[in-house]
């Protein structure tokens, strides 16, 4: 059966780090080891739209005069709103300013093709009409309508796919309902009821009176084991056979993977994937939540989940009248004015066979890389270091064709952009070839130059000796709002060692950074950096306590400068002695001194 891997603990390795298996990460596709016969729209589509709609959309973070932070969608839980004084919500939900064909064309013109619309969020709530329950938007509101209807037709007419969010398990209005543990005794519940009385006739509801689906988007499955849940999704898919569902409904299932909320993998990724991402930082409407992301950071968000493989699915939260945010609105029509000229480098692409450079990150085509240019080196001059003989026929600016002059070095392809290239967020330059380029593995050496304020020696590319492990580290800063970043953590002894290999393309000076974490109880502990033979100590300075509800937080550390020749070169770090966790390092930052 095929197992895709995702690089949650990458485990010492002597030498090269590989992509280890865990068990919790391990997960393997549904319909025995090969992929679902209806993957395809999927892992071309590259860019979907997430929105999550539901009365908390009315509630907006703000209930009887306090204001909530992080996840909008549970404020009933965040608040321990009970059932009898939530419910009174929907009596007022009118969203009359909901227009399918708006959020349709939204849709269409920022790119995305596929939609995923909460039907049913924790909070019981359906946005459907339903048989099952009059908890609903056509019976328990002066709505009295269901906008399912016409968003699916209109979505399906612009040629997107759509699908619906549903969560099977939580359901806070439910006695039998996952996690209300405010109106109901947890320990009273018949959750089999619940599915068989709700849950299993609602999604029966959604994939027999909405057309042709393309996503059933589970959420984690509580209290569902692996064999209910294999029963649960292969009797529902014989309704919708074509339907993908998301690897969210649990236990290793699902026809592709879905990430941690707003994580990125920190190498390529097997088989069919998404990460999903809030355009603020909350997934249901927040009035008071304006932190949203900006066309150049969705852009470049979309480049590098596309260089790992996979598809951004981008949330939109609606308010309680049905109108998207405006913010939303611009910065989507932005970032779908970006891919109508560089739609090439982003749609039906795979993982980028070219490492993490300074300037960017790569998708592949066949025959083609896509050089996704974030950051122009400032002598214009683009360092591409390949690993196989191949034969360079073309390279060019995808925007405006316009033929680029470069140099093949043995394996070294230098392009010449022009001086006038435009300021933007990502611009592509197409490197057309001739034979074959491999997947890269990730102990290649990190390309190092003084053409660029900065160079990031990411944790994923470092070989470990000893304790050290390669992990993904998630927390929050208000309630829900997940956050990940890869680290090496459980470097203690001085014979565990981290190693970053380089290739240092100029000569000169460079100053080292460390960009670590440190625990109260690690700090004050000395290490050394060898730079090559050139030692550099230090000593570890406090950040805060590690806590899934609090940032994590990082410093810049400066160890020190060193003077290196071009060519290879090895950062070697060590505890000077052996402790406690030395640090958890994000990444070594190299900066040419100017
Ligand atoms: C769930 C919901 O609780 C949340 O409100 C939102 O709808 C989000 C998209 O999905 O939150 C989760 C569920 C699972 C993980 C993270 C957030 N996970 O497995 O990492």
């Amino acid at each position: 059966m095929k197992r895709f891997i995702l690089a949650a603990t990458i485990s010492a390795a002597v030498s090269a780090p590989v992509l280890a298996q865990t068990m919790d990460e391990m997960w393997d596709n549904r319909a025995n080891g090969k992929e679902h016969p209806n993957i395809k729209w999927f892992k071309e589509a590259k860019f979907g739209m997430f929105i999550h709609w539901g009365l908390y959309s009315k509630i907006a973070g703000e209930w009887k005069g306090k204001k909530y932070y992080g996840s909008g969608e549970w404020i009933m839980s965040q608040a321990k709103i009970p059932v009898k004084e939530y419910e009174q919500v929907a009596a007022s939900f009118n969203p009359t300013g909901f227009n399918a064909e708006e959020w349709a064309q939204l849709a269409a013109d920022a790119g995305m093709k596929y939609m995923v619309i909460t039907a049913k969020h924790h909070e019981g709530f359906s946005m459907y009409d339903s048989k099952v329950t009059p908890f609903d938007i056509k019976d328990a509101t002066p709505y009295g309508k269901d906008p399912m209807k016409p968003l699916s037709e209109a979505v399906r007419r612009r040629g997107i796919r759509f699908g619906f969010y549903y969560s099977q398990f939580q359901d806070w209005y439910e006695p039998n309902g996952g996690k209300n543990s405010w109106d109901y005794d947890e320990s009273k519940k018949n959750y089999q009821l619940y599915y068989q009385q709700k849950a299993i006739p609602q999604i029966r509801e959604l994939l027999t009176q909405y057309g042709p689906l393309g996503i059933l988007w589970f959420d984690t499955p509580g209290g569902m084991t692996k064999e209910q849940t294999t029963l649960f999704i292969d009797s529902l898919r014989q309704l919708q056979p074509g339907c993908l569902f998301s690897s969210r409904v649990g236990h290793g299932l699902g026809d592709y993977k879905d990430l941690g909320d707003s994580e990125i993998p920190p190498a390529p990724v097997p088989g069919a994937w998404e990460s999903l991402y809030t355009h603020n930082d909350s997934w249901g409407y927040i009035q008071h939540d304006l932190n949203f992301k900006t066309p150049e950071a969705l852009i470049r968000l979309l480049a590098q989940v596309a260089s790992r493989g996979g598809n951004l699915l981008l949330n939109v939260g609606p308010d309680g009248n049905g109108r998207i945010p405006e913010y939303s609105i611009r910065y989507l029509k932005e970032t779908g004015k970006w891919l109508k000229e560089n739609g090439a480098s982003i749609y039906g692409t795979t993982n980028g066979r070219i490492p993490d450079q300074p300037w960017g990150v790569s998708t592949s085509a066949p025959g083609k890389q896509f050089l996704h240019v974030l950051h122009a080196p400032d002598d214009r001059k683009l360092f591409v270091p390949l690993q196989s003989g191949i034969g360079i026929t073309r390279v060019y600016l995808l925007k405006t064709r316009q033929p680029l002059s470069y140099t093949l070095k043995g394996k070294d392809l230098t392009i010449q952009l022009p001086a006038s290239l435009p300021p933007c967020a990502d611009n592509v330059v197409v490197m057309e070839y001739k034979g074959e380029i491999q997947n890269y593995t990730l102990s290649l050496p990190v390309t190092v130059s003084s053409h660029f304020d900065q160079n990031q020696l990411e944790a994923v590319r470092a070989s470990l000796k000893g304790n050290g492990s390669i992990k993904s580290l998630t927390y929050s800063h208000y309630y829900g709002d997940w956050k990940h970043t890869t680290c090496i953590t459980d470097v203690k002894d001085s014979t565990d060692e981290i190693r970053f290999n380089m290739r240092i393309t100029d000569p000169g000076d460079y100053r080292i950074i460390l960009e670590y974490s440190c625990e109260p109880s690690s700090a004050k502990q000395e290490g050394v950096l060898y730079f090559n033979d050139q030692p550099v100590y230090f000593r570890t300075l406090k950040t805060g306590s590690f806590e899934k509800t609090a940032p994590l937080l990082f410093i810049n550390h400066i160890a020190g400068i060193v003077t290196a020749k071009a060519g290879d070169a090895v950062i070697r770090i060590r505890p000077a002695f052996n402790g406690k966790e030395l640090f958890k390092l994000r990444s070594v930052i190299i900066e040419p001194v100017k």
